[in-house]
């Protein structure tokens, strides 16, 4: 996939979050070699054959001075680097572009200015872009990794989230804060564009919604059925919910009730497509009748590819 494994600079918070983060490492990575060292010295230099007398030591104000002071200082460092790199995270510019996102259970979208509304977050390369957090219903947590930038989506209070892309890619963005059973599908993408294709693609209010950075028949499926809420009823790791689990489901041989007869066979394209198409014609055994409804009129043929090919996936 095209997605840009290195960050680099890939918004202006990265180096300031990275500089504490390699600190803070580096600084714990010297103690641990620092006191493994010493205490394998220690054990050698004060064992029983070496050492059979043990010594009394009282007090040594030096040592107390050192280990008080480097410690102190040591522990500074880490703050200043620390809050300089958030600092400016907590104050957005004022001709930022807005954008809103509204986290629920259990996807993320994107609503611009104009009425414009995504799952993908598109934004213009160079411009500093604030993105306003709503929840709905419970905590989520908005969590952009190659921006180095996390915030909590918090239901009836004012959250967001600013800065500045520096780098064209498309990057992850996903929900970090554990919201209940379908948590992982609060998974989504960023696609950082130069300035004119955005305003370009900003105008266009002919395709309105459910624009895709990542374009393959598998993500298209997954999305479709998202937002159309198949997941409500049906899972994708095997446990059973209104409907069977969707893990393992291409190819495996199905026993159904159709008007009133039993019968076996593979599930197959065809299979799927009568399912959402016309579900009551073949009912999964164990499961009841009319529940699913039919899909006509809201999924077309295409859908119906994609997602059976997001299906396939689902072993
Ligand atoms: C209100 C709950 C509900 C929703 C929403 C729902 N289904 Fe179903 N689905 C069921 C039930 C119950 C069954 C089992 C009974 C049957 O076969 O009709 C089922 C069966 C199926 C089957 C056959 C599964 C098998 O194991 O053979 C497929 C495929 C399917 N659904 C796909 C979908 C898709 C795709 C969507 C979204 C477009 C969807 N369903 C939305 C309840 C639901
Ligand atoms: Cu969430």
């Amino acid at each position: 996939m095209y997605i840009l494994l290195s960050t680099t600079n890939a918004s202006n918070f990265v180096t300031g979050v990275d500089k504490a983060f390699i600190l803070i490492l580096g600084i714990s990575f010297a103690f641990l070699i620092g006191l493994t060292f010493t205490m394998l010295y220690f054990i050698y230099k004060y064992n029983n054959k070496k050492n059979p007398q043990a010594t009394q030591i009282k007090g040594s104000t030096k040592l107390e001075i050192i280990w008080t002071v480097i410690p102190t200082i040591l522990v500074l460092v880490m703050f200043y680097y620390g809050w300089a790199g958030w600092a400016p995270m907590r104050k957005a510019p004022d001709d930022s572009f807005n954008i809103q996102v509204t986290g629920r259970m259990w996807n993320f979208t994107f609503q611009y200015e104009n009425g414009k509304k995504t799952d993908t977050l598109f934004v213009p390369m160079n411009k500093a872009v604030k993105l306003n957090l709503v929840s709905l219903d419970v905590i989520h947590s908005l969590y952009i990794p190659s921006f180095r930038v996390k915030e909590d989506v918090v239901p009836g209070r004012d959250k967001f989230v600013w800065f500045i892309p520096q780098r064209e890619g498309i990057y992850e963005l996903f929900c970090t804060e554990y919201c209940g059973m379908n948590h992982s599908y609060m998974y989504n993408w960023v696609k950082v564009m130069p300035e004119t294709d955005f305003n370009k693609w900003y105008v266009d209010t002919t395709k309105r919604v459910d624009v895709a950075a990542v374009d393959s028949p598998t993500e298209n499926g997954k999305r479709i059925m998202k937002n159309i809420g198949c997941f409500a009823c049906h899972s994708v790791d095997g446990s059973k919910l209104v409907g069977p689990s969707f893990k393992g489901l291409y190819g495996h041989q199905a026993t159904v009730i159709s008007d009133g007869n039993e019968r076996e066979f593979t599930v197959d394209d065809e299979y799927i497509k009568r399912s959402i198409f016309d579900p009551n014609a073949d009912v999964v055994k164990g499961f009841s009748k009319g529940l699913m409804l039919s899909y006509t009129g809201q999924l077309s043929e295409d859908d119906v590819k994609q997602i059976t090919e997001y299906l396939k996936t689902l072993k």
